[in-house]
């Protein structure tokens, strides 16, 4: 029981569902140390939302409304973490979930779509229920991917990441969205579009501004075309740039405590 006034009580909270999601599967428990390392990053920039992850956030959404077929990628982590948010982008963007893992343990898979239907969603893909597809590029269990998802899609949201995956994917000509609190990972800079921040704050910052452009383009004050535009005149190195810059900024600012 974490008390509401304890100073750390948010992030204990998602400590807490991380702990809670490795005992019933969810969770792998590398995803523990992952979760961690993923927190260091998070103190190095106050915790808080970089006006450069708001400019990517912004730019992954035109780039998931104007795909023919986007995809979420789904692992242990976020569907501890934040599946609701996860189902809420998925319903407003039309990008299909699929449960993707690096870690496969019996159990695993079916723990994951209980944790997605409970938070609301319809569709799920990945569930081996059909014959699987193979990314040839990847040796890693990643490379098992639904046909009617990740394997035919042209857009890819992969939130918190290993960098291999990402790499393939590149390759195979697909536009790759990461969430990486590290800015230097391999994923983050690999990826065309990466929000350097948490998953639990850029995915709510995502749906708002996909509710706002979607409304916005049903009365026609925004067209599609500017949504690409956005999108082909992105530069992703000019993101992690900014991001590291503030992080030095936020720890010089803490010198003086
Ligand atoms: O559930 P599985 O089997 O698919 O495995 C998932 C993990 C996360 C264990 C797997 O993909 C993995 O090992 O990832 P890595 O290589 O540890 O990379 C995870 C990255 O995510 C690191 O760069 C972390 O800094 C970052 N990260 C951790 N927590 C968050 C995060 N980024 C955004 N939001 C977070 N909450």
């Amino acid at each position: 029981m974490i008390p509401d006034d304890h100073p750390r009580a948010k992030s204990l909270h998602y400590r807490h569902k991380l702990v809670e999601g490795m005992h019933a599967k969810v969770v792998t428990p590398s995803g523990l140390t992952a979760h961690g390392r993923g927190e260091a990053f998070d103190y190095l920039m106050g915790e808080k939302t970089l006006p450069s992850a708001e400019k990517a956030a912004e730019i992954a959404v035109c780039a998931m409304l104007t795909a023919k077929h986007p995809i979420i990628s789904i692992n242990g982590n976020v569907a501890a973490l934040n599946p609701e948010d996860f189902v809420e982008l998925s319903r407003i963007t039309g990008a299909k979930l699929e449960i993707n893992l690096f870690y496969q343990a019996p159990g695993r898979i079916e723990a994951i779509e209980k944790v997605l239907r409970e938070a609301g969603a319809t569709e799920i893909l990945g569930l081996g229920d059909v014959e699987s597809a193979t990314i040839s590029e990847l040796s890693s269990n990643r490379r098992i991917v639904d046909p009617r998802g990740i394997y035919q899609a042209d857009v890819v949201m992969v939130p918190l990441e290993d960098g291999d995956r990402t790499e393939a994917l590149v390759q195979q000509g697909k536009l790759v969205i990461a969430v990486d609190l590290n800015p230097l990972s391999r994923t983050a800079m690999h990826a065309h579009i990466t929000l350097i921040d948490n998953v639990v704050r850029c995915i709510p910052v995502m749906i708002s501004k996909a509710k706002a452009m979607k409304a916005e383009l049903e009365k026609n004050t925004l067209q599609y075309e500017t949504l690409k535009a956005k999108v082909d005149n992105y530069i992703n190195k000019d993101t992690l740039k900014e991001s590291i810059k503030s992080m030095i900024e936020y720890l010089s600012s803490r010198i003086d405590f």
